[in-house]
C-alpha cells in the first residue's frame, strides 16, 4: 500500500486548514504518519485517494452503522435536495423525525434537533441550568461531550491526544463551573454532591464511554448516579452521541434500563449528515425558548436534507429488529477472535466491549476509566494501528477511541481482519 496522494494533499491542506483537517484526531497525530484522504465509501469499505480499499471500524465514528452510502439514506438525500436544501422555517419533516424519535428512546417527551453532538450537549447543560437555576455540573475524566468550554476539562478523545487536559481558552470562571470526577467512582461523585449539596444541576455521563476506549459502567455505577441526581435535586444528563440507536433502538437507556432526564444524539441519528439533538420530559423541556427563557437556537437547526437522512436512517433502524444483534454477533466474532491470537502471546491486553463499541488496550489492568485507560502502551497502539492499516484494516487513530462496527461488515470481513490482527500483532 502507498500513500503518496494522501501526503500530497495532506500538505495541501495544511497551507488553507489549520493543521490540514477540519476535526484534529483525523491528523494522526496520536498513531503518527499521514492521514489517509478518502475518495469515496460504501458498505464496509473506504476507497482511499490512492487506491487503497480500506475495512472500516470508525465508520465515520459512529453514524454509518449501517453501512457507507445506504442507498435508502442516499435516495432520502437526493430526492429532498430537488425540493430546496433549507428554508429557516418549520417543515413537516422535522414533526416525522422527531416523532418516530421519541417512539424509539423510552422516558422523553420532546425532541430538539441541532446541528451536532456538541452542540446538543452544550444545549443540554443549559437547559439543565435554566431549569434547575444551579450553576455546577459534574462530568467525569475521559469522558467526552465535544468541544464546549464547560466540557473541556479534562476531556477525552482528541484532547487527551493533544496532552492538554483543560484546553487552552477555557476561562478559570468556566471551569469552576465543571466539577470532576472519576469515571465508575461513585465516592467521588457522592462527595461533590456533599461539598455542593444545592448547586449542581446536572450530572452529565457517558453511559457507555467511548473516549478512552470503550469503557463499560461497573454495576450500580449509573444506579447510583440516578439515585444521587434524586436526592439532591439535580438532573442526569445521559450523553448518547455515541450510544444513541446504536447499543439499541433506546440506546443505552433501553439497553441498560435506566432512566435520564435529558439525552443527547447525534451521529446515527442523522445518517452521516450534521445532526445532534436533546430529549427530555414536558416539565424540563417546557424551560426551552420559545415556549421558556432557556435560549438556543440555530440557522440549519432541522434542516430538511439532514433531517430527510436522519428519518431514512431512524427508519431503516426501526424496521430490522435484528439488527442489533446481528451486530453484537459481528463485535462477538472480532472480540473472539482478538482474544484467540492474543492469548497465545505474551501480550498483556484488555477488550472492552459493549455491544458494537470495542476498543483493545495493551496494559495489563483493567481498564475502568481514564487513568487506567492511559496506562495502555501507546508506542504499541501506535505499531498495531499502522500495522493493521498496512493490511487494509483502518481502526481509530488514537488509543483513546472505540471501534464502531456497521451492519454492512460481513463475517468474512471480520475473519480477514482475524488474519490480519494475527499478523500484525505477533510482530510488537
Ligand atoms: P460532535 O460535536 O463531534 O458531533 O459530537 C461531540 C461528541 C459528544 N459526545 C460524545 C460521547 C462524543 O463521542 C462526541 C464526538 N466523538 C468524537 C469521537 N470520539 C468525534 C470525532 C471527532 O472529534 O472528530
Amino acid at each position: 500500500m502507498h500513500y503518496q496522494r494522501s501526503s500530497t494533499l495532506f500538505k495541501e491542506a495544511k497551507q488553507f486548514i489549520p493543521g490540514g483537517v477540519n476535526s484534529p484526531v483525523r491528523a494522526f497525530q496520536s498513531v503518527g504518519g499521514t492521514p489517509i484522504f478518502v475518495e469515496k465509501a460504501s458498505g464496509a469499505y473506504l476507497y482511499d485517494v490512492d487506491g487503497n480499499i480500506l475495512i472500516d471500524y470508525i465508520a465515520s465514528w459512529g453514524p454509518m452503522i449501517l453501512g457507507h452510502a445506504y442507498p435508502p439514506v442516499i435516495e432520502a438525500i437526493k430526492r429532498r435536495a430537488e425540493k430546496g436544501t433549507s428554508f429557516g422555517m418549520p417543515t413537516e419533516l422535522e414533526t416525522t423525525i422527531a416523532s418516530l424519535a421519541l417512539q424509539m428512546i423510552p422516558n422523553m417527551d420532546k425532541i430538539r434537533f441541532v446541528n451536532s453532538g456538541t452542540e446538543a450537549c452544550m444545549s443540554a447543560v443549559r437547559l439543565a441550568r435554566g431549569a434547575t437555576k444551579r450553576e455546577k455540573i459534574i462530568k467525569f475524566k475521559g469522558c467526552y461531550h465535544g468541544h464546549s468550554d464547560a466540557f473541556l476539562i479534562q476531556a477525552g478523545s482528541g484532547a487527551v491526544t493533544f496532552g492538554s487536559p483543560s484546553s487552552p481558552g477555557v476561562t478559570q470562571g468556566t471551569a469552576k463551573d465543571t466539577l470532576l470526577a472519576g469515571y465508575n467512582n461513585l465516592e467521588e461523585v457522592t462527595s461533590l454532591f456533599e461539598e455542593y449539596p444545592d448547586e449542581i444541576a446536572a450530572i452529565i455521563v457517558e453511559p457507555v464511554a467511548g473516549n478512552m476506549g470503550c469503557v463499560l459502567p461497573k454495576n450500580g455505577f449509573l444506579e447510583g448516579l440516578r439515585s444521587l441526581c434524586d436526592r439532591y435535586g439535580s438532573l442526569l444528563i445521559f450523553d448518547e452521541v455515541m450510544t444513541g440507536f446504536r447499543l439499541a433502538k433506546g440506546g443505552a437507556q433501553e439497553l441498560l434500563n435506566i432512566r435520564a432526564d435529558i439525552a443527547t444524539y447525534g451521529k446515527v441519528i442523522g445518517g452521516g449528515l450534521p445532526v445532534g439533538a436533546f430529549a427530555a420530559k414536558e416539565e424540563i423541556m417546557k424551560h426551552l425558548a420559545p415556549e421558556g427563557p432557556v435560549y438556543q437556537a440555530g440557522t440549519l437547526s432541522g434542516n430538511p436534507l439532514a433531517m430527510a437522512a436522519g428519518l431514512a436512517m431512524l427508519q431503516a433502524l426501526n424496521e430490522d429488529a435484528a439488527l442489533y444483534s446481528r451486530l453484537d454477533q459481528k463485535t462477538q466474532r472480532l472480540e473472539e477472535g482478538f482474544h484467540s491470537v492474543l492469548k497465545s502471546l505474551d501480550l498483556p491486553y484488555q477488550i472492552n466491549r459493549m455491544g458494537s463499541m470495542i476498543s483493545l488496550h495493551f496494559t495489563e489492568k483493567e481498564v475502568v476509566d481514564f487513568e487506567t485507560s492511559a496506562l495502555g502502551n501507546n508506542n504499541r497502539f501506535n505499531s498495531y494501528f499502522h500495522g493493521m492499516l498496512k493490511e487494509g484494516i483502518y481502526l481509530p487513530p488514537s488509543a483513546f477511541e472505540s471501534y464502531f462496527l456497521n451492519d454492512a461488515l460481513s463475517f468474512s470481513d471480520i475473519d480477514k481482519t482475524i488474519e490480519a490482527f494475527a499478523e500484525v500483532v505477533k510482530k510488537l
